[in-house]
């Protein structure tokens, strides 16, 4: 049937005159793409299946790469803008996007109902609208002649942010007020309303981010207000934001539309333009009516794919409105009634620990599982051992768990009452459970800390941090080559770097011979780093750039800083005790005197050179080498780095300029280029010898 619609309509534009027939053409594809568009995200009943749907889009992409002129901001082919923006500019917003009082029982609404009814004493029982408050990011749209020409953000209320190149992806959010034809739209239209993530889309962006190692996001509010603010129009895209609209603005005259006169109404006008509105409304003719709306959505709002957290309760009329105005922060007319936060009691069966990235230790408490704000518990943070002690929690106790719009539920407190007989205080492990290093906490922290730089758990931040530009600068080794060598076991901790050979890296997958010499000379070259590079690279926590110098210029190599006093550490013109302890307990753990150990023994430079003045210039200064084949002794970037710490330099081809080409076993290409351009070589004796002649 729909097949036959969508053929039928391209017959009847045939025959016209071609740009004619193309213009018609192009519209018609825009309104039943727009339309099906409408019915699939909207309405949540699609109309066409995906292939027709797709093939309609197709043809009118088509057609506007042809002929550009037909490409309108509406069409369904430019909601996902080219360019991630800059930043975003701030915009006024007309009338300000007020925040609205709250009530927290029925008691406290009545009392907001008796307050508005002193200032219009003549008003009595009146209809009001319920809805259900979103727990979202609210936004105002601006519509000019009906197409959308601005999405903002609600800001402090007064301004918000430009963001309607993230807007236009929202599948929701029209690109045009659907007027019934002919009719003209009003000049200016603002739409308010909230967007927000279904919780389907916020589990699945959150377990990317736990995949990625990201930091998770607390609730779909902030992972929308993430999303909002992102500057690439794309992935907001991938994201599939919603949004429910509950405000209709006309302040520059309606067209041919009637303004409408009550919240209801409005509602209705919204919906009719093709927004999405939230379809749990009541139009509530007294208090009693509101009390019963707000007690049956307290449990069923669990059952929708979206968070709220209250009741939003509009009086009605207009004009009565009005009359009441705004208070300097909400409207008097509107009032939040809010769900208290869900609280249960439940077991506490075992407390387990997590260790972050940071090595941070986040005690979980492992609950006997409950019902929560619609989910199933059986997990709780704990946040940190202070919180665990203040909470002097006992395995088998009873616990009170909290979920107040966060994702994360957390334990609030002990019914110690409920106690069981013997039941054990619980001790925060003192060693690291990935590790068994024992674990330290700073004084004055909350938190105690894996400082173990070879921890599992740690060894991929660590890693990336010692190859990083400002610290030991191995180019090459990124975060994606880190984490793959961490899996495939190549590395356990920064001194396997250089141990590293030839045949550890060419077995693995996307290594090829080129690419792995290239990491074993920049990982030789290395040791050439500064002690102050090579401090600032063991990412002891507190000691950045800056201070690794200071500590590197008062203490030139390790031995004496790993012996150094912590109060004379602490002593040292903006260092302080909390970086003074820091270094020494890092120091103090044995797994890390391994690694400083393996570090000397593989040539790091863990002291500092004294600048030697060296009154000759540097044996091979200024003078350009090529190494071709393989070396019997060296390898290809020892023999580079000692050449380069010659003062000699060292290119990937010969040339007429070249002084030297060391050549190895199965030399190829480069020696018979040496040859013909009658070039001085070496073997490798031969080199060591120029070494050493310095
Ligand atoms: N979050 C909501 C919601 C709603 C506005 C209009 C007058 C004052 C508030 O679902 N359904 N209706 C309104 O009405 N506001 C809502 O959310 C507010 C917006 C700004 C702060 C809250 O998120």
């Amino acid at each position: 049937m729909v097949q036959e619609q969508a053929e039928r309509a391209s017959a009847q534009t045939a025959g016209l005159p071609p740009d004619l027939e193309i213009e018609t053409r192009a519209a018609e594809l825009r309104s039943q793409l727009q339309k099906a568009s409408y019915a699939y995200y909207v309405l949540d009943a699609p109309e066409l299946p995906d292939s027709v749907y797709d093939r309609l889009y197709r043809e009118l992409q088509t057609l506007e790469d042809q002929y550009p002129g037909l490409q309108t901001s509406d069409s369904p082919t430019q909601r996902v803008g080219a360019e991630p923006a800059e930043q975003f500019t701030s915009v006024r917003h007309n009338i300000p996007l007020y925040s609205l009082e709250n009530a927290f029982d029925t008691e406290e609404y009545l009392d907001w109902q008796a307050r508005w009814q002193r200032l219009e004493p003549d008003v009595g029982e009146t209809t009001a609208v319920a809805e259900l408050k979103i727990d979202g990011n609210a936004l105002a749209l601006t519509y000019e002649n009906g197409m959308l020409i601005r999405g903002v953000t609600r800001g402090d209320g007064i301004a918000g942010e430009d963001i309607t190149q993230n807007v236009r992806t929202i599948r929701t959010i029209p690109l045009r007020l659907h007027i019934e034809n002919g009719q003209a739209p009003p000049p200016v239209v603002e739409v308010r309303g909230e967007a927000f993530l279904p919780l389907d889309v916020f589990d699945d962006i959150n377990q990317k981010r736990q995949a990625e190692g990201t930091a998770l996001f607390a609730n779909p509010r902030n992972a929308a207000a993430g999303t909002l603010r992102q500057l690439d129009a794309k992935i907001v895209a991938e994201r599939q934001l919603d949004f429910f609209a509950y405000t209709v603005l006309m302040p520059e005259g309606t067209g041919d539309l009637d303004a409408p006169t009550t919240q209801w109404t409005a509602l209705d006008l919204l919906q009719t333009l093709r927004f999405r509105v939230n379809p749990h409304r009541k139009l509530c003719q007294r208090a009693a009516e509101v009390a019963s709306y707000y007690d049956e959505w307290e449990e069923k709002r669990h059952d929708l794919p979206y968070l709220t957290d209250g009741v939003v309760v509009k009086l009605d009329s207009f004009e009565l409105q009005d009359r009441l105005g705004f208070t300097n922060k909400f409207p008097r007319w509107a009032i939040a009634l809010k769900y208290p936060a869900e609280e249960v009691p439940t077991t506490l069966n075992k407390i387990t620990v997590q260790v972050g990235r940071t090595g941070a230790i986040t005690p979980v408490a492992e609950l006997s599982p409950v019902q929560l704000a619609g989910t199933t518990v059986s997990r709780a943070t704990l946040h940190n051992a202070d919180r665990l002690i203040e909470l002097d929690l006992h395995l088998g106790d009873t616990v009170v768990v909290r979920k107040a719009g966060e994702i994360i539920p957390e334990v609030v407190r002990v019914l110690s009452d409920l106690r069981p007989k013997g039941a054990k205080a619980y001790q925060l492990p003192t060693n690291c459970p990935v590790c068994d290093q024992p674990v330290v906490k700073p004084e004055g922290e909350a938190v105690t800390r894996c400082v173990n730089q070879s921890c599992p758990a740690i060894l991929s931040g660590s890693l990336r941090h010692w190859a990083s530009r400002d610290a030991l600068d191995i180019s090459g080794l990124g975060e994606r080559l880190v984490q793959s060598w961490i899996d495939q076991s190549v590395v356990t901790s920064i001194a396997d770097l250089y141990d590293l050979t030839l045949e550890d890296l060419l077995p693995l997958e996307r290594m090829g011979k080129q690419l792995a010499n290239k990491l074993l000379q920049a990982i030789a070259l290395s040791k050439q780093k500064p002690w102050a590079k090579v401090l600032y690279g063991l990412g002891i926590r507190l000691v950045g750039s800056t201070n690794a110098q200071i500590l590197a210029n008062r203490f030139p190599s390790v031995a004496m800083l790993a012996a150094a006093d912590e109060s004379v550490i602490a002593q040292i013109y903006g260092i302080g005790p909390e970086i003074a302890q820091s270094v020494r307990q890092w120091f103090q753990l044995p797994a890390n005197q391994q690694l400083i150990a393996r570090l000397e023994a593989a040539g790091l430079q863990l002291e500092a050179t004294p600048q030697k003045i060296d009154q000759r210039p540097q044996p091979l200064m200024g003078k350009s080498f090529v190494l071709t084949g393989t070396l019997p002794t060296l390898k290809r970037a020892e023999a580079k780095a000692q050449i380069q710490a010659a003062g000699g330099r060292v290119s990937g081809a010969p040339s007429a300029k070249t002084d030297y080409v060391v050549v190895g076993e199965n030399a190829g290409s480069k020696q018979a280029k040496a040859d013909e351009l009658g070039l001085k070589q070496l073997t490798e004796a031969e080199l060591i010898e120029l070494l050493s002649s310095s």
